[in-house]
């Protein structure tokens, strides 16, 4: 049975012309399913608040992911595009829009998505400039629910100095990154697909193995690849969709539970 595949397959490879084959990626299906539904899911996306300093930030518990990078890098715009809502987050032409930190829930208040003011916009007034980097930075640092971030880069003007600060700053805490290069449009697709090669291999250089995709907010690229990554690092189920039965889960009783650390105890002996 084996022999005879086999050989069918040989035979079919000494006839084949010999043409360039094209090895078109074919949609996984399971992954176009649960990127369809994240981004179903990222669209209950609600305003929850915005605060100007740590201590004045929603509760910290559950999970949150945070978009960040320089001011002007498109951070309001993805999150609009993402969560499919034009005004969610305040997007502008003028740099420096986003003053505050901005905390959107998702489906519930323990699952968020933030929005940060941008770092490295020079028109700001150096005072001003000085206390948000100060409430930036004991975010990063302080913030328990933070999971994660979403970096985002113009495309154009990839990995400034802060850029790398924050990778390694990152790394150090042990949060994961996904990177965006962001306005592809303004990119033809063989610069924009060298400028991804090329920010790829420095963040090898650099030892970081962070996730990297090429995004536009004005024509969409890459919405669901930034949707698959949000909700599977915010550990969203397709589950979590279906009709929940409370009283399918069995019920643990104590005597369980003793066995179990019994078994677990024996097998790491
Ligand atoms: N061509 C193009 N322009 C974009 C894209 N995303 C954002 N922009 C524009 O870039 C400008 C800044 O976008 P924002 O989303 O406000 O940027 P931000 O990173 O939130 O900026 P701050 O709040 O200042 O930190 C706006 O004029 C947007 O319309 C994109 O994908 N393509
Ligand atoms: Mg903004």
């Amino acid at each position: 049975m084996h022999r005879n595949s086999g050989k069918s397959r040989n035979s079919r490879v000494s006839n084949t012309p010999k043409t360039k084959i094209s090895y078109e990626k074919k949609a996984d299906p399971a992954i176009s399913e649960y990127s369809t539904a994240s981004l179903n899911w990222l669209r209950q996306a609600e305003f929850l608040m915005s605060a100007p300093k740590l201590n004045l930030c929603v509760e910290d518990t559950g999970y949150e992911i945070a978009f960040a990078g320089r001011s002007n890098a498109g951070k309001s715009s993805a999150i609009n595009a993402l969560t499919n809502q034009k005004q969610l987050a305040r997007a502008s032409k003028r740099p420096g829009r986003t003053q505050m930190i901005n905390f959107f829930s998702l489906g519930n208040p323990d699952q968020r998505l933030v929005d940060l003011p941008g770092y490295g916009y020079a028109a700001v007034p150096e005072a001003m400039k000085i206390v948000w980097q100060k409430e930036l930075e004991n975010y990063l640092i302080h913030r328990k629910s933070l999971q994660g971030l979403v970096l985002l880069m113009d495309i154009r003007h990839p990995l400034q100095h802060f850029d790398v600060m924050m990778l390694e700053w990152a790394y150090s805490r042990k949060l994961f990154v996904h990177v965006l290069l962001t306005k592809s449009d303004k990119l033809n697709r063989g610069p924009a697909s060298k400028a991804l090669l090329d920010v790829q291999q420095q963040l090898k250089k650099m030892k970081l193995q962070f996730s990297i995709q090429l995004f536009s907010s004005l024509n969409r690229q890459g919405l669901e690849e930034l949707a698959s990554v949000m909700a599977g690092r915010l550990n969203y189920t397709l589950e979590q969709t279906a009709e929940f039965d409370l009283d399918a889960i069995p019920t643990i009783s104590e005597d369980d539970v003793e066995t179990e650390t019994e078994a677990d105890q024996s097998t790491e002996q």
